[in-house]
């Protein structure tokens, strides 16, 4: 059934999304220094394909040719990440020049090219010197990235569109240092509370440097946030809904826009609470311009712990297709927090896919999700949601975490033995779309 578009107001941004560590490749050239995740890709078993960032997409020799193919598929916005061990190898002290350049010719030729950088300061890939350090568990290591984020929004600031410090400090924290199955593979609660404490320190920290330094930029956060529904309505998934809630939704959202943690999750954790230092709350509460929210499914919680709906459509991930849940996200957060405008800075799905004999990559099911998406996010904004722009997860296949190469995220196809792109079925319809969103012609549906 072709999709229904709500109206988008007419000055609502359309983008698409990536990060540094997933598509630049050039890991060790000019100055870059390793990160966190070029330590755990070499860990066995830690990668499912055993690969490594070293090469990905090798955006970084190919940046002219990247951003004219972004210009050539019409997109407004592109939201992008610095390498900080690209621009400061060790995480403190001395800037590497050729690191800086890189941004610079990346963020000049977005704007010769009419197209708007979004910046995010951190995605995932801390300077493995940081990490000899203790990582985000010391509290210095907020310090440092105060230092980075504040040379970054002085060099870059005037230039973008936007800055958001963290990419989804849930993950970093969750899957990285109570999980241990993403870098830098730690299996700890408690260090994982802290480290949340400190990504969220370093947030509101590197907000007041930003501002004190006269950065001109809207500066926020990006959160991965997703409705939690109990799979049946017993009191023992009801509980474990409102504590899986509690740890995704709000002890983000309570820490960013009440000051404070949610008491029943406190609770819950114990021993494992992270130790807070008077006027830490208050910090972490400074106002942000703009709040970026990345969705990709709902979680279903109950036995086993995290579940898709019996039922439901999959993606390549095993992440169930749930569009409304996007919409009722959005509504909730506004109900229950004073929400600056929000941007869904990252919404996509993966799906197998290759280029057929005609060199046409048919990604179906990948355009009906982004259609099914955006119509919830014009469904929010109809409901009074501030919503201000929609990026597409992710403009190219990347590297894909401990899934390395095996999952394809993009609207453009990469063939990663000879780096050639191919903008899919998805790429072609997102560019027809975004051009009758700024003519106002009919929105064209599959
Ligand atoms: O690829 C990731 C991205 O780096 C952060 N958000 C989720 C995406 C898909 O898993």
């Amino acid at each position: 059934m072709p999709t229904t578009f709500p109206d988008f107001p007419k000055d609502f941004v359309w983008g698409a999304a990536t990060s540094a560590f997933q598509i630049e490749g050039a890991a060790f050239t000019d100055g870059r220094a390793a990160s966190i995740w070029d330590t755990f890709c070499r860990t066995p078993g830690a990668i499912v394909d055993g690969s490594n960032g070293d090469i990905a997409c090798d955006h970084y020799h190919r940046l002219d040719a990247d951003l004219d193919l972004m210009r050539d598929l019409g997109l407004q916005a592109y939201r992008f990440s610095s390498a900080w061990s690209r621009v400061q190898p060790d995480g403190a002290g001395a800037w590497n020049q050729k690191g800086l350049d890189f941004y610079d010719r990346l963020v000049d030729g977005l704007l010769a090219r009419g197209i708007a950088p979004y910046l995010t300061l951190y995605h995932w890939d801390l300077p493995q010197a940081l990490q000899d350090q203790g990582g985000w568990a010391n509290r210095e290591v907020a310090l440092r990235f105060v230092d980075y984020a504040e040379t970054m929004a002085r060099r870059f600031g005037d230039r973008l569109a936007s800055i958001a410090t963290h990419n989804e400090p849930w993950v970093v924290a969750t899957l990285g240092h109570e999980q241990g199955i993403f870098a830098p593979g730690l299996k700890s609660r408690r260090t994982a509370t802290q480290v949340s404490h400190h990504l969220l320190l370093s947030h509101g920290m590197a907000l007041l440097a930003m501002r004190a330094a006269g950065v001109k930029a809207p500066l926020g956060i990006v959160l991965n946030q997703a409705p939690s529904v109990p799979a049946t309505e017993t009191d023992g998934d009801r509980a474990k809904a409102k504590l899986a809630d509690g740890l995704l939704v709000r002890w983000y959202m309570d820490a960013l826009f009440r000051g404070r943690y949610p008491s029943d999750v406190l609770l819950d954790l114990g021993d494992d609470a992270p130790e807070l230092h008077d006027g830490d709350m208050a910090i972490i509460r400074t106002p942000i311009d703009f709040l970026g929210i990345n969705y990709y499914t709902r979680s279903v919680v109950g036995e086993p712990a995290f579940t898709p709906a019996p039922g439901s459509e999959l993606t390549d991930m095993g992440w169930e297709v749930y569009p409304q849940g996007l919409t009722e996200l959005l509504v909730r957060l506004r109900r229950d927090y004073p929400l600056p405008p929000v941007y869904i800075t990252e919404n996509g799905a993966a799906f197998a896919d290759a280029p057929d004999a005609q060199g046409r990559v048919h990604d179906g099911d990948r355009c009906r999700y982004l259609q099914r998406h955006i119509a919830a996010v014009g469904d929010a904004i109809a409901a009074d949601v501030d919503v201000r722009g929609y990026f597409v997860w992710s403009l190219f296949d990347n590297f894909e975490w401990p899934f390395g190469y095996t999952k394809r995220f993009g609207i453009v196809h990469v063939d990663y033995a000879t780096q050639q792109r191919t903008p899919k079925d998805s790429a072609l319809w997102y560019r027809e779309f975004i051009a009758a969103q700024a003519t106002g012609a009919a929105r064209p549906t599959l």
